[in-house]
């Protein structure tokens, strides 16, 4: 739709639809032709919310292929390679075939990406037209929901009940400024390379080391407590205690207790008068707000006063107030701001939609409606891109990226 603007609702729900057929490979979606030509796991789970209400088979079929990759860890890994080349680093640098825990028969990443999965598939669950399909499909992915929650648990490097990332990849905001100074302060970020470099080298360690969780928590020289994982997850903790009442029959206490437990670990070791990500190797809060530090507003059962103090600042000159198209994924008054580059200033549709959906939670209908409208602004003038400039609406990055068709064809409900 580049340089044809769709004009109005039907003709961008179509086009929506369009870019998703065409990322199709038969049994999931790529986020982007060429550039990104196999399946990741958080683009997955945004794919498969788009299409819950208009095609739950595909939606279905979409998180179940991911799922085909999962660790008998319960990890699901950030890449599930359906075909080799075409990507790097690929499955010679992953090397998941020599990993004791990973699928037989399927290459993987050895990272993980935010839990989002169990959200998506009660998404599909509360909008198929199919009810059978549904309940079927719940029922398919569960066991693999519930290992992949208590795989996250082994991920508590800090022992105050957040998992910790040990990866940029793992944040799915690659070079955000949050990661700057752990990077730097670790083994594979001393010598003065590019940033690719760096992040290459920490995932051999991460590959060296087996991809252990016990490394992980006692050794790997990075591991972060990001606030936007951990509010996915306890998103996806409160979407497991639903899927367990309405559909499973399983017991939702254990869920809901996750829930509360992650909220005040939260509260206790990221709040300080906004979310940070906590640096566990140096024992320290990063000094920077990015968009991740809106990710515990996910949680319905997060305290008035937070909600409130993080509305501000998002309204705030430094992320919409000062942002024609917003919202900037890192503080736009912070020196680390960059308009052009990737996570550390564009807008992107997917942390757009997180935040409509944390307005609406709680009840922020205004600040709902205005992310909704300005988000499809974006794709209405620049195209399903990969993201977008704050100030001008540029499109940046690739075209035709499968999450912003996803979620703008949600957000047009
Ligand atoms: C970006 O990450 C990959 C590495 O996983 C990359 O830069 O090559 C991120 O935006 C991530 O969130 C996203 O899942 C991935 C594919 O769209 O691209």
């Amino acid at each position: 739709m580049e340089g044809r603007p769709a004009v109005d609702d039907a003709a961008l729900g179509r086009a929506s639809l369009a870019v998703l057929d065409a990322n199709w490979t038969g049994v999931s979606t790529v986020p982007a032709p060429g550039v990104y030509p196999h399946q990741w796991s958080l683009d997955s789970a945004f794919v498969a919310i788009g299409l819950a209400r208009h095609d739950a088979a595909r939606a279905g079929q979409e998180l179940l292929s991911l799922l085909a990759g999962q660790w008998r860890t319960g990890m699901i890994p950030h890449i599930v390679f359906h075909h080799a080349g075409g990507y790097f680093p690929g499955p010679s640098m992953w090397r998941s075939a020599e990993a004791p825990d990973a699928p037989l028969g399927t290459h993987t990443s050895g990272l993980t990406q935010p839990p989002l999965h169990a959200y998506a598939v009660w998404r599909v669950w509360r909008q198929a037209a199919d009810r059978d399909l549904a309940a079927r499909f719940v029922r398919l992915a569960w066991p693999s929901l519930v290992a992949q929650h208590k795989y996250l648990e082994t991920r508590d490097a800090g022992g105050a009940g957040l998992a910790a990332i040990v990866h940029p990849w793992e944040s799915g905001m690659d070079d955000s400024p949050a990661w700057d100074e752990p990077l730097a302060a670790s083994q594979a970020g001393r010598c003065g390379d590019g940033y690719h470099d760096r992040y290459f080298r920490l995932a051999v360690l991460c590959r060296d080391h087996g991809y252990a969780s016990s490394y992980y928590r006692d050794e790997h020289p990075f591991a972060v407590e990001d606030p936007l994982f951990n509010g996915i997850w306890l998103l996806s903790c409160d979407a497991m205690a639903r899927l367990a009442s309405e559909v499973v029959g399983a017991d939702p206490e254990p869920f809901l207790e996750a829930a509360a437990r992650i909220r005040a670990a939260l509260l206790d070791r990221l709040w300080d008068g906004a979310f940070y990500a906590r640096d566990v190797r140096a024992g320290r809060l990063v000094p920077v707000c990015t968009i991740g530090g809106f990710g515990p507003m996910l949680d319905p059962g997060l305290p008035r006063h937070v909600v409130e103090a993080l509305t501000s600042l998002l309204e705030s000159a430094s992320f919409m107030g000062a942002a024609g198209y917003p919202v900037p994924s890192c503080d736009i008054r912070a020196q680390e701001f960059d308009r052009g580059q990737y996570w550390r200033g564009p807008s992107w549709i997917s942390t757009n939609w997180l935040l409509a959906q944390a307005a609406a939670a709680h009840g922020l209908d205004r600040l709902s409606e205005i992310l909704v409208a300005s988000t499809l602004r974006l794709v209405r003038q620049g195209g399903f891109r990969e993201c977008f400039d704050p100030f001008d609406g540029t499109g940046r990055g690739c075209r035709d990226f499968s999450w912003s068709a996803a979620l703008t064809l949600d957000l047009l409900g």
